[in-house]
């Protein structure tokens, strides 16, 4: 059954992790394959022509690309009366869950990149204050919550704890305490991680980020 889903991954991409989260959380045996971003592999090639990149699921053969369709993918595909749905049921609630993915993937994550690619100095500044005040909106939509849509973990919570791994890598670069910015969305994040196995378990060590991290900037030539 396992190669009836095969997903197409690099192990630090956010963007996959989310995706390897919503099968856990959903029991689905999947087959991993690594690629190499340097030397894409020609079934890459071939099941996301678009945009050439990861992650993309193939579901009996047919690819789903973009992490957040792929997840809502997964969850309307796997529908289980032990794993509760990731999106609300409630068409409001699921239009701003996906408003809020987003926002995530639109202004957080954009930022990112930002920090990770420019060169030390006022561009990466820029980056990082951008990174630090797309956090705390998010910090606010949290509020004194556990999860993004209530008690329960579910999508937005999976989209943006994809990241975590990618913190200290972050603070280390541009030098700032995220728990002294945004104490409750690290509670949250410990909160996942603590409560969530399917979390725990799909990311990785925040040393080996680290070294992935200067190990782009070098290729890039920004340090
Ligand atoms: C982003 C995927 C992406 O950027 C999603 O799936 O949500 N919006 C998409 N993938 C990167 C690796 S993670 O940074 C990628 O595959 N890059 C290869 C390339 O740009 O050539």
């Amino acid at each position: 059954m396992a190669d009836e889903v095969v997903l197409l991954n690099t192990w630090a991409s956010p963007f996959g992790i989310r995706v390897r989260i919503a099968l856990d959380e959903k029991s689905v045996e999947y087959q991993y394959r690594e690629e190499n971003l340097q030397d894409k592999s020609p079934l890459l090639l071939q099941m996301n022509p678009i945009h050439k990149k990861i992650p993309v699921l193939i579901h009996k053969g047919k690819p789903i690309c973009e992490s957040l369709a792929i997840v809502q993918y997964i969850d309307e595909t796997w529908k289980d009366d032990k794993a509760p749905p990731l999106l609300p049921s409630d068409p409001y609630q699921r239009a701003q869950a996906r408003f809020w993915a987003d926002y995530i993937d639109n202004k957080v994550f954009s930022s990112v990149g930002g920090i990770l690619r420019s060169p030390k100095g006022e561009e990466q500044e820029k980056a990082k204050k951008e990174f630090i005040e797309g956090l705390k909106v998010l910090e606010e939509e949290l509020g004194d919550k556990a999860y993004f849509g209530g008690d329960n973990f579910g999508f937005l919570d999976l989209s943006f704890v994809a990241l975590y791994s990618w913190f200290y890598a972050l603070e280390t670069l541009v030098n700032f305490s995220l728990e002294a910015e945004c104490p409750k969305l690290i509670e949250w994040a410990k909160r996942c991680i603590e409560k969530k196995e399917t979390v725990a378990k799909s990311l990785p060590d925040s040393l080996k980020m680290y070294d992935y991290a200067l190990q782009i900037r070098k290729r890039l030539g920004v340090d």
